[in-house]
């Protein structure tokens, strides 16, 4: 059904850091249609159960401190192949190991404040989408 949507978060680094218009920019300069636009922030608990899946690891804490440490920019995007071209897209996980042009590349410090979220899957993108956008939000 999504297999041309994907979702992303600008995250609290990025966002601090000054790069919401720059990334967005890259997004749409990409091919990316934006399907619903959000500027919001996680608490502790939102941030843990939209990481639920990674509960086991052993960065978890970290990652919903970090997540839920400052505003974050939310996202459904369109596009064919959109979620491996998004991934291609921004780089990465680890910044350092991300190919030069990449939005991780370019914007993120470290593994963990790693500047933008990508679905890894179309379930994903359509579970991570229906956690921040009702039906009447997405144009
Ligand atoms: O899909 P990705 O965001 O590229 O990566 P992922 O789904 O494996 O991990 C989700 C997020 O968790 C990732 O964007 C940053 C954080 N993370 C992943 N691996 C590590 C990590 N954070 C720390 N501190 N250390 C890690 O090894």
């Amino acid at each position: 059904m999504s297999t041309n949507r994907t979702f992303t978060m600008i995250k609290p680094d990025a966002v601090a850091n000054g790069h919401i218009g720059a990334i967005i920019n890259d997004i749409t300069n990409a091919g990316f249609k934006i399907i619903a636009l959000k500027y919001t922030k996680l608490t502790e608990e939102t941030a843990g159960k939209f990481y639920e899946v990674h509960k086991s690891r052993p960065f978890y804490g970290d990652l919903v401190s970090f997540m839920s440490s400052g505003p974050i920019v939310a996202a459904i995007l369109e596009k064919d192949n959109a979620i491996e071209d998004f991934r291609n897209l921004i780089g990465a996980t680890n910044p350092a190991e991300a190919a030069e042009g990449t939005i991780r590349q370019k914007y993120a410090k470290s593994i963990d404040a790693n500047a933008v979220h990508g679905s890894d899957s179309d379930e994903n993108a359509q579970i991570e989408g229906d956690f921040f956008f009702k039906a009447d939000e997405r144009f």
